[in-house]
């Protein structure tokens, strides 16, 4: 089922067209509106005329999170204040806030992509569906509603959190369709288990997660306990928020809605554009953005790029599902670890639930690393100690072979691992406190 079978299937050559059209269009306003990118073109020795084909778009500068930051708040916007209609900001652990803004069109083009991306998932204006992301500054309640809204489903804006109520109301309202993060998926699964809901009794059939990574097992693992078919939705605030991709029945990675943005894959270090299949680091430039334009914004999400038209009939560019960032990466030992490898390992290996942590210290000159997930309910009922601990060790093995670096496994409790109703923090770094 298509939302706009025009526009997702379109050949590449006129995608590319439109692109391209659309580029220039946006270069001549980045550089007569935003004095950052006009500044970053004259050092550059660039003028919007030396960009006429789609190659050209090497030649552009590249964005990046700082420069957000350093035009805080608003110096990045290509038009007044008056003609903004909503603001977004990303939560910024670090330093300053990003801030986005939105004019009338861009949200009514977001309303436009997210619908698209839902009806991947099946979404009609029959569905039931139960918006569980975090509503306010964070995109990803608002994004997902005005795009349900715009699909005509009956939207349930429950908002992250509270648990018991979200599935009261699964239950009472039929809600067919789940948007949340991942890690919250699985929390409302035990939660549901607990409660003795069984999932026979449920309409739902559906769910839409994103906004952090997660690996096939997780998908695997969320499948199987709310008894659904779960998507994966691409995402970012500096871009538009949720709905810049979207994985669709196929399921062989997600499509980039190109008629709005150009991705890029980029080497992380030298910042040289890589050919389609290589992996990198994806790189996004908005092409119909009026409140924040944005060029080449170096997203830091590691991903592969694949042109080859779907089976689904589309032919938007396909990512792969996102491993990780490259400045989630950590470096134990000078070992590159994705946390997400992890996940894979604990969740391939079924005895243990998918709660977990990475703990990483420092003794000495020494990284100690070491997860601590939790065991099942029926691993610790088997009740003895010996037991616990061969799979700690079978744990260990497989996630050494992997990694290449030894590591300490550390059965926990249940429900000692804190839950989270948003994106989950998997990684305790003591080594820069
Ligand atoms: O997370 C937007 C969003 C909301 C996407 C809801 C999907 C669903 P930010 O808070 O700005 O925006 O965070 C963006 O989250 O650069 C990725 O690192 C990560 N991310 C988002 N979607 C995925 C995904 C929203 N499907 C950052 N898989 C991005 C892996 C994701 N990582």
């Amino acid at each position: 089922m298509y939302w706009n079978e025009k526009i997702e299937c379109m050949e590449r050559e006129d995608i590319r067209a439109m692109q391209q059209e659309r580029l220039r269009d946006m270069v001549n306003r980045v550089y007569h509106q935003v004095p950052h990118y006009k500044k970053k073109f004259i050092e550059m020795g660039i003028t919007p005329a030396d960009i006429q084909t789609l190659e050209d778009i090497k030649k552009l500068p590249f964005t990046t999170k700082q420069d957000l930051r350093d035009n805080y708040p608003f110096g990045m916007f290509a038009v007044p204040q008056e003609e903004i209609v909503r603001l977004h900001a990303s939560s910024g652990t670090t330093g300053k806030p990003t801030v986005v803004g939105y004019t009338e069109k861009d949200i009514e083009n977001w309303s436009e992509l997210v619908a698209r991306s839902l009806t991947l998932a099946g979404a009609t204006r029959h569905s039931v569906i139960q918006v569980a992301y975090g509503y306010g500054l964070f995109t990803g309640g608002l994004g997902i509603h005005y795009g349900a809204e715009r699909v005509k489903a009956s939207v349930v804006p429950i908002s992250g959190g509270n648990t018991k109520r979200q599935l009261q109301l699964m239950q009472d309202f039929e809600s067919e369709i789940l948007t949340c993060t991942p890690s919250y998926a699985l929390y409302i699964a035990e939660v549901m288990n607990k409660m003795g809901i069984d999932t026979k009794g449920l309409k739902l059939r559906a769910g839409i997660f994103g906004a952090e990574p997660w690996s096939e097992q997780m998908r695997k693992e969320i499948e199987n306990k709310l008894n659904i078919d779960a998507y994966d939705i691409y995402g970012l605030s500096e871009i538009m928020g949720p709905g810049v991709a979207m994985e669709c029945s196929a399921k062989t990675g997600l499509h980039i809605w190109e008629d709005h943005f150009i991705a890029e894959i980029i080497c992380p270090d030298t910042g040289e554009v890589l050919p389609y299949g290589e992996k990198g680091e994806l790189v996004l430039t908005t092409i119909t953005k009026e409140g924040i334009p944005v060029i080449r914004y170096r997203t830091r999400d590691i991903t592969t790029l694949n042109p080859v038209k779907c089976t689904c009939g589309r032919t938007h560019v396909r990512m792969d599902k996102v491993a990780g960032r490259s400045d989630d990466m950590l470096i134990i030992r000078g070992v590159n670890v994705f946390p997400s490898q992890v996940e894979s390992v604990l969740l391939e290996n079924g005895k243990v639930a998918p709660f977990y942590q990475l703990v990483i210290d420092r003794k000495g000159t020494l990284d100690t690393f070491e997860v601590w997930v939790e065991a099942t309910e029926s691993v610790i009922a088997l009740g003895d100690i010996r037991h616990l601990q061969q799979l700690e060790r079978e744990l260990q093995r497989e996630m050494e072979s992997l990694l290449g670096i030894s590591v300490k496994v550390k059965l926990v409790e249940p429900n000692t691992i804190p839950r989270t109703e948003g994106k989950a923090k998997r990684v305790i770094d003591k080594r820069n406190i």
